[in-house]
Order: structure tokens, then sequence, then C-alpha cells
């Protein structure tokens, strides 16, 4: 039913396309047409890679869309991040790895995995997301890796309850935040440590869990293992990987990772603005999102039934519609909530479309949570170009018979 041999257009240089698309569809104009809507040199990487890089080294590798028709990302097919790559093989031995427990504490902690491991197990099913996910839409640009969609994935996670080893620690009264460091070191030593905090309430929240295994599987060295905070509902800077140290203190986490990086407007910022640092926060939770897994952008179409496809997640709420439009949004309709649902997971969703005619064709979606937050058309512009949730979009061909 679809071929891969499309216009080769990625989602990237349709945004253009989709702002323009609609902006003309209110006002009764055109479609852009395929040459106005690609870009000179857009990447054509097919969707059978099983991830598409940006960065080679230390690796930043998206994963393609198609495979969000599954509920579980495959761990060889999950995004991978990381400001330095992992630390030197001989460091990361399950046999020699040691997590320290300190700061504000009554009983300071050194715990091997199997001590870890006496610890009650659980496992929790949750969307691990890039904060920069979806940058390349935001514009103009904002600087670091430009992310297209893929920049997430759903995985179940096992471990223990971060809970349960603070307690056995103790904690004094004034700690506030947990401060989190990882054994990845950058190259050049002047380079400032990925150090991470969160606050308490989130710690000690009992479905934020130290993992040690991804889908099943010992946790694979690119995404921590053999051991990594994963703080269900928010977004994957405090997710900590390679995790060794765990510091009980009253204030947030100096350094430029946490004091710089990762902050969010609490305000709407206009382009080039200076911004106080009081008006910055950290990124924490996520945003209500939902992308399109099936078809593919630039697959052509035989008409008419096609089952389309995709997930749609937020941060500490439920997902409660799905809309699709086929009609550069003039008319929305609801999705299929279909397959598991679990708090911190995403939900699949499918579309009956039946298409009418032939020729080029936008499919749009968008998500509800129970909170009423809305998938916008576009994210509001933010220097970290965190956070974007806009509309997604792909577009096909259908052809004549
Ligand atoms: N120690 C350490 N942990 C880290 C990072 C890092 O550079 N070092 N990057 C963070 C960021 S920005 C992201 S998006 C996620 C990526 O997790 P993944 O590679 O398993 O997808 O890890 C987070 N944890
Ligand atoms: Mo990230």
């Amino acid at each position: 039913m679809t071929s891969h041999e499309g216009p080769g257009i990625t989602r990237r240089s349709l945004l253009a396309g989709a702002a323009g698309g609609l902006a003309l569809a209110l006002t009764g104009g055109r479609l852009p047409s395929p040459a106005e809507a690609a870009e000179p040199g857009a990447d054509d990487q097919t969707a059978d890679q099983p991830l598409i890089t940006h960065v080679a080294r230390p690796l930043d590798a998206e994963t393609p869309c198609q495979v969000f028709t599954q509920y579980l990302t495959p761990n060889d097919r999950f995004f991978v991040r990381s400001h330095f790559g992992p630390p030197a093989l001989e460091s990361v031995a399950p046999s020699v790895w040691r997590l320290s427990v300190a700061g504000l504490v009554e009983r300071p902690l050194s715990l091997s995995l199997n001590d870890l491991s006496t610890f009650d197990e659980i496992t929790v099913t949750a969307v691990v997301q890039c904060s920069g996910n979806g940058r390349a839409f935001h514009s103009p640009k904002a600087p670091g890796v430009q992310w297209e969609q893929g920049a997430v994935g759903n995985a179940n996670w096992t471990g223990v309850r971060l809970r349960d080893v603070l307690q056995r620690a103790g904690l004094k009264a004034q700690a506030r935040h947990l401060q989190l460091q990882g054994a990845d070191r950058p190259v050049v030593a002047s380079v400032p440590l990925f150090t991470r905090s969160i606050p308490l309430k989130k710690a000690l929240h009992p479905d934020t869990i130290l993992a040690m295994r991804m889908n099943g599987a010992p946790l694979p060295l690119l995404h921590g293992g053999p051991l990594r905070l994963i703080t269900p509902g928010w977004m994957a800077d405090s997710c900590v990987k390679w995790l060794t140290d765990l510091t009980l203190q009253e204030e947030e986490a100096g350094g430029y990772y946490m004091q710089t990086a990762y902050r969010y407007p609490s305000r709407p910022v206009k382009p080039g603005e200076v911004i106080a640092p009081q008006d910055l926060k950290p990124v924490e939770a996520m945003v209500v999102k939902s992308v399109i897994a099936f078809p593919q952008q630039g697959a052509i179409l035989s008409p008419g039934a096609i089952m389309v496809q995709g997930v749609a997640w937020t941060g500490e709420g439920r997902i409660v519609t799905v809309e699709v439009s086929t009609d550069d949004g003039k008319t929305w309709e609801q999705a299929r909530l279909v397959g598991d649902e679990a708090p911190y997971a995403w939900r699949q969703w499918r579309f009956l479309w039946r298409t009418r005619g032939s020729g080029r064709r936008a499919i749009l979606c968008r998500a509800t949570d129970d909170r009423g937050q809305v998938q916008p058309m576009a994210s509001p512009w933010n220097p970290g170009g965190f956070l974007w949730n806009g509309w997604d979009h792909v577009q096909v061909q259908v052809r004549e018979t």
C-alpha cells in the first residue's frame, strides 16, 4: 500500500508547508507544491535504518517515526542522547558498580547492584522524551540538536524505588533537593559535568525508580546501564544515566546543566529578548503531544481506506482524545484510543481515513489530556527550543486508482 519513494521531504521542511498550507486553506488558497515544500539538502535518510543519526560522536540519534506503530520501543531503536558519551567500559561492569547516597542523610550509603536488588522490584511503563524533541520545528531556529519527532520512546523500566533507598539512608529535615551525578565525563576537563537535581517531592514519589532493566533486558550501556534514574512524566534531562552519586541538599544543583541549560521561561518571550533568571524555571513535566507513525511522510497510497496510526502522551495526566484532520485543520474527527493504558506510558490511536480523490493530502493530529491541555498548532518559542508539541503533520500522495 505504501512505498518509500516519496518526495523525500522531512517533517521539518514541511512545517513551513503546514503553516503556510493552513493559512492558505483559511483564505481559500492552495497547498504548497512539492517543490515549494521541499528544502534543498533536506536529509533523505530512509526510514529503514535503526536510528537517524544527528551527531555520531557522542551519539545523538532519533527513532524513525514508523517505529511508533509499536507500543514498546525496542531497546535498539530507542533514541540516544548524551552530552559526553558513555563512561569507560571497565568502569561500568555491574560487579564493580557502586551507588553512593550522601549529603543531608543520617547514614551515608555505598550500594552495589546486588545491594540494590534486595529492595522491592518495580516495573513502570514510561515515556522518556528529550526536552529538545521537535526543536527543528521552532522558528526562528533554536540552537542545539535539531531533533524532529523521534527523540522519544516508551519502555518498561524495571528497578527499585528511589524512595526506598533514600529512606534506608534516612533524610535529614533540611533536605529539599536530590542532586544526581552519573559516571560520564566530558573529554575536556573545563566542560562542566552533567550534574542535575530533582526536588525531594519527585525523588520520594513511589513511581520514581532506579532502573536496571529496560524492556526486560539489562539496561543497555547507551541508555545508562547499569543504572539510571527514571522520573516518569518528566522530561528526560532528569533521567540521569550511569548514576553513581545521590546527594541530598537544601538547594538545587549548581552548574551549567541545572542553572543555565534546561530552563524554560515562565512567561511568553520573543526571540532575542533578554530573560531575567527569575523568569526561567527548570524543565520538568512533559506536555500533551501526539505523533503520526503511519502512513509515513511522503508515502504514496492507493485510494480507499487507510488506517492512520500513532501515539499520544502527556506528563502527569491521561490522554482523553486524539483528533485527526485530513483537510488542513478545517475539520477534526476523533481517533480511537486503543491498546494498553498506563499512567506514564503513551496511548496508541487509530483513525480510519477514507480517501476522496487523488493527489497530495496532509494528515494532522492533535491530542487533549484530562487537565484540558490541548496540543497547539505550534508551540511557544523559547531560547532552548524545548517542549515542542505542535500538531504533527505528514504529507502523502493518494494515487488515482
Ligand atoms: N549521565 C547522563 N545522563 C543523561 C544525559 C547525559 O548526557 N549524561 N543526557 C540526558 C538527556 S538530555 C536525555 S534526552 C536522556 C536520553 O536518554 P536515552 O539516551 O536513553 O534516550 O538522557 C539524559 N541523561
Ligand atoms: Mo535531552
